[in-house]
């Protein structure tokens, strides 16, 4: 496809693609890849609760800067969370069939128990790094299993709500690798 010169309507399959949520317009014709950011169980309660182990940001926050590590790598963020298993795998599926350029997944709880999310990420091809707040590892022994770790490109965790930014680098990384 040509790219559309900067000020020109895009064409017609810029805007089918952009329409099917696969990525956004930029000036200059160039399309915005989109990365998924997908937090689970609890995360909503971020800064209300536990600040010795979460610390006091909000998950507005940490939305905040996710955006903004994206977007200094050219990236878009479709930022979501979910208390609620089959919601979080259902989020897997639609970042593959967009055809999402990776996905930032705190699985939350679900890390450490979900055999269901665990066959999610196994079973697309976009690049998957989780990401916890916390340290699972300095922590109790039941979240010392991840079960997304496995079948996860990468892995992040301990460095507080900062993880989310160091995982879109990664990812940033990874795609400048693939071309
Ligand atoms: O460290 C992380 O990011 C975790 O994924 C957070 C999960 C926990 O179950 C994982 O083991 C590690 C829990 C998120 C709950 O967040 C809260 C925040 C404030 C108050 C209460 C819960």
């Amino acid at each position: 496809m040509a790219a559309a010169r900067s000020g020109e309507r895009p064409s017609l399959f810029v805007a089918a693609a952009y329409k099917a949520g696969t990525a956004l317009p930029l000036r200059g014709g160039f399309m915005a890849k989109i990365v998924f950011v997908l937090n689970g169980p609890n995360l909503n309660l971020l800064g209300t609760r536990e600040p010795q182990t979460y610390g006091r940001a909000t998950l507005k926050d940490v939305e905040t800067l996710t955006r903004a590590a994206a977007a200094s790598h050219q990236l878009k963020v479709e930022f979501r969370q979910s208390n609620h298993e089959g919601e979080l795998v259902d989020w897997i599926h639609e970042a593959q069939a967009k055809g999402a350029a990776g996905i930032v997944l705190n699985a939350g709880a679900y890390t450490h128990t979900s055999v269901a999310l665990h066959d999610a990420v196994a079973a697309v091809s976009v690049p998957v790094i989780e990401v916890h707040i916390s340290n699972i590892f300095a922590r109790e022994d039941f979240r010392h299993v991840s079960h997304i770790a496995p079948v996860a490109k990468g892995t992040l965790c301990g460095f507080g709500i900062a993880g989310y930014g160091l995982a879109i680098s990664g990812l940033a990384a990874i795609l400048e690798a693939k071309g």
